[in-house]
């Protein structure tokens, strides 16, 4: 009998430890189909999600096989396994709830948590959730009713190395696959829907609990003195405001539209067709840029780095920049001090703030980052209606983005601060194939160069069809709109087969040239004034906050901003890149190699004067970054006082039932309420709202003689 027992594979070591990890496995590909959305978008990533439970899973319970007691192996294996069954068991409760996953954070701080347990413990478990135990259970029962038969033999060594070794070999297949389909996942962390689609929850976590510990380590060396030198260089660099300008905007609600991709290039493009005809590429937002009501910017530059559209926003928001290396919402946005737009204006001049974005709001980790700039609401993907047809990888497309936005927008308080974060131009602009498809294409080798033009089209069109809507609904005339690019749309890469498209050739092309592309729109239209016009001046998106609120009357001398007014007399033009590069009016240093603005030469001798002008400046861009750094690396803000702001608590914002929220304090409110809604009599605007597609704006000409289909390059027959 004892014999059969043994040959039993269940009863022998390998076998229980076998048998763990694939009921393991089992659980957790159920609860990524049951509790999770993980937005799988290819077999690719199908087969990825399958595999990537396996290596964490062998990893952790091969700890177990190195145990040469009876005891200490049951012990060991037994408790590695309801640990990991406990992370995935509470990170499906939390998911319910949250929509995310556990960060290391959340489980020290545990306020997100208590906050959300407190209100619905109950509530949060479902019936299912048992299932995520069912089997811990089981194999106790059956062990301690010796119905599982205890191996006494130890394994060897070397098989409990194998084991490990195997689950390592794994790990880097995962991450090698995961890294084909999604380049940059760790160093970039767009977030952690992605970590767990690629690498699984064991991964994620571990991957979190390192980043924690590094930043943790930063931080706790910084000190109130490391603050003190950063608010004396602040001071130092203040630009005051122009009397012109100061306040012009006072009051108005801000409409931020965050033009996706779009490079300065872009405005007043024409875009030839085969036929020769022009198209221009951004009517609506070229009307804009020349109207005598907008201050528009024509040397203005982004300066993100690996954040990319999170970098632009921690750049315009707070007036920092975003890291040299990853990406700043993802690995501090969650934790650090800010005194950003949202919350100033919210504490300063009474001010609602909101975020409209297509996507999953823990893309780029927004959702934690805006609860610590003070957003008061963030509507993401889950107050719109996305589906196949109207989305994309990176969320829902732009016109139905806004047109679904006007129902929460109409319920803000005024005046508000929002954000409207479009996406639809976006790499790999994709050839639209419904009725929005139509702008020519561009006739060059690279696809990516050819889509360009026609999203950025659809993304003009969608913003037109925005302000059409608030010229109707009567918000225009009390808003001030600030239109900015987040970054190039082209890669330096890309850029010598964009060339000829901008009366370049690809031959001649340099850095030089790279570096000039990466100017991007910054429009700021103010309806009603009249004292805009195209700025010259160079700037960059850290200036972009302190222009802002300077225009909105409020100073800024008490905050901690690193850019200037750029309609200040004392804006220095100088513009830092993320990497140390910069520009200037007169030099483009660019990748280690200085330019002549004026000859487009690089210059190799430098006179004296010249060399110490250069170093001057690059000490200028050096200092400016590193005291980002400080800041943001040793969330120094924390100890500044200096601002008069109290402190948020990031825990009041969770970004659910705003809709609620919002209709909640309109009635408090009553006939105090200054919602466009409650202004509006207590009536939508919501039919004011309309949107075409492109084919309906250029309807196509089928007549006897002529048959051009929509693609052929054919001048639009009618506007609206
Ligand atoms: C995603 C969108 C795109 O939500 O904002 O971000 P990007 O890839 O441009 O940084
Ligand atoms: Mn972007």
């Amino acid at each position: 009998m004892k014999r059969i027992k043994q040959l039993n594979l269940l009863n022998t070591r390998l076998g229980f430890f076998t048998l763990l990890v694939l009921l393991f496995w089992v659980k957790n590909i159920f609860a990524y189909f049951t509790a999770f959305n993980l937005g799988i978008e290819s077999p690719f990533q199908y087969f990825i999600l399958f595999i990537n439970p396996i290596a964490t899973t062998l990893f952790l319970l091969s700890i177990a096989l190195y145990a040469k007691k009876t005891k200490s192996f049951y012990r060991t294996s037994f408790l590695i396994y309801f640990l990991m069954t406990l992370l995935l068991f509470a990170n499906v409760v939390y998911y319910r709830e949250f929509t995310d996953f556990i960060t290391i954070n959340t489980i020290l701080g545990a306020g997100k948590v208590s906050s959300g347990l407190s209100s619905s413990t109950i509530k949060m478990f479902e019936w299912i959730d048992v299932l995520y135990w069912v089997d811990f259970i089981g194999l106790l029962i059956a062990f301690f009713a010796k119905k599982l038969g205890k191996d006494e033999r130890p394994v060897k060594a070397r098989y409990a190395f194998a084991a490990t070794a195997l689950s390592l070999l794994a790990f880097s297949g995962n991450l090698f696959l995961a890294e084909t389909d999604r380049s940059g996942l760790l160093t970039r962390t767009f977030s952690r829907d992605y970590l767990v689609k690629y690498l699984g929850i064991n991964a994620f976590t571990g991957y979190d609990a390192v980043q924690t510990y590094k930043t943790h380590q930063v931080r706790a060396e910084a000190s109130p003195n490391d603050m003190d030198e950063v608010a004396s260089y602040v001071k130092e660099h203040h630009a005051a405001p122009n009397d012109e300008y100061f306040g012009l905007a006072k009051g108005k609600n801000v409409i931020y539209i965050h033009l996706e991709s779009t490079q300065q290039f872009l405005i007043d493009y024409k875009l030839k067709d085969e036929n020769g005809v022009e198209h221009e590429v951004m009517p609506f937002v070229n009307s804009l840029y020349h109207d005598s009501s907008t201050f528009s910017f024509d040397n203005f530059f982004h300066q993100v780095k690996a954040g990319k559209t999170s970098d632009a926003e921690t750049l315009l928001e707070t007036s920092l920049f975003g890291l040299n290396q990853g990406a700043f919402f993802a690995q501090l946005g969650g934790k650090n001090t800010f005194e950003a737009a949202p919350n100033i204006l919210g504490q300063v001049a009474g001010y609602t703030s909101a975020t409209f974005h297509g996507n999953n709001k823990t893309f780029w980790n927004r959702n934690e980052t805006y609860a610590r700039f003070g957003y008061d609401y963030f509507f993401d993907a889950s107050y719109y209606d996305v589906n196949e047809e109207n989305s994309f990888q990176y969320g829902l497309h732009d016109k139905p983005f806004f047109e679904q936005s006007v129902k929460y927008l109409e319920h803000l308080q005024q005046p508000f601060y929002t954000k409207f974060i479009a996406v639809s131009n976006h790499y790999p602009y994709a050839e639209f194939t419904d009725e929005d498809a139509g702008f020519p294409l561009a006739n060059t080798s690279d696809n990516t160069i050819n889509g360009y033009f026609a999203t950025a089209n659809y993304l003009d069109k969608a913003v037109e069809e925005f302000f059409t809507y608030l010229k109707a609904a009567g918000l225009y005339e009390n808003s001030v709109f600030v239109l900015y690019g987040d970054h190039y749309g082209i890669s330096n890469g890309r850029n010598k087969n964009l060339a000829e498209l901008v009366g370049k050739t690809s031959d001649t092309w340099t850095d030089f040239d790279n570096a000039q592309m990466q100017r991007v729109p910054y429009m700021i239209h103010i309806p009603g004034q009249t004292k805009g016009g195209i700025n010259h001046s160079f700037g960059g998106q850290i200036d972009g906050l302190p222009t802002l609120l300077h225009l909105l009357g409020i100073d800024t001398d008490n905050y901690i901003q690193l850019g200037q007014d750029l309609l200040s007399n004392e804006h220095q033009e100088v513009v830092a890149f993320r990497d140390g590069s910069f520009m200037t009016p007169a030099f483009t240093y660019y990748n280690g190699v200085l330019y002549d603005n004026d000859t487009q030469e690089a210059m190799t001798e430098l006179s004296e004067e010249q060399q110490n002008e250069f170093e001057q400046l690059q000490e200028k861009v050096n200092l400016q970054l590193a005291t980002s750094d400080k800041i943001n690396n040793g969330d120094l803000l924390r100890f500044y006082t200096g601002s008069h702001l109290a402190p948020i608590n990031p825990d009041q914002y969770t970004y659910k039932n705003s809709l609620n929220e919002l209709l909640t304090i309109e009635r408090t409110l009553g006939s105090q309420s200054t919602s466009l809604f409650s202004k509006n009599n207590n009536e939508s605007t919501v039919d004011l709202y309309k949107t075409l597609k492109y084919q309906e704006y250029y309807p196509q000409v089928n007549t006897e003689n002529q048959e051009i289909t929509s693609d052929a390059g054919q001048e639009p027959v009618a506007e609206n």
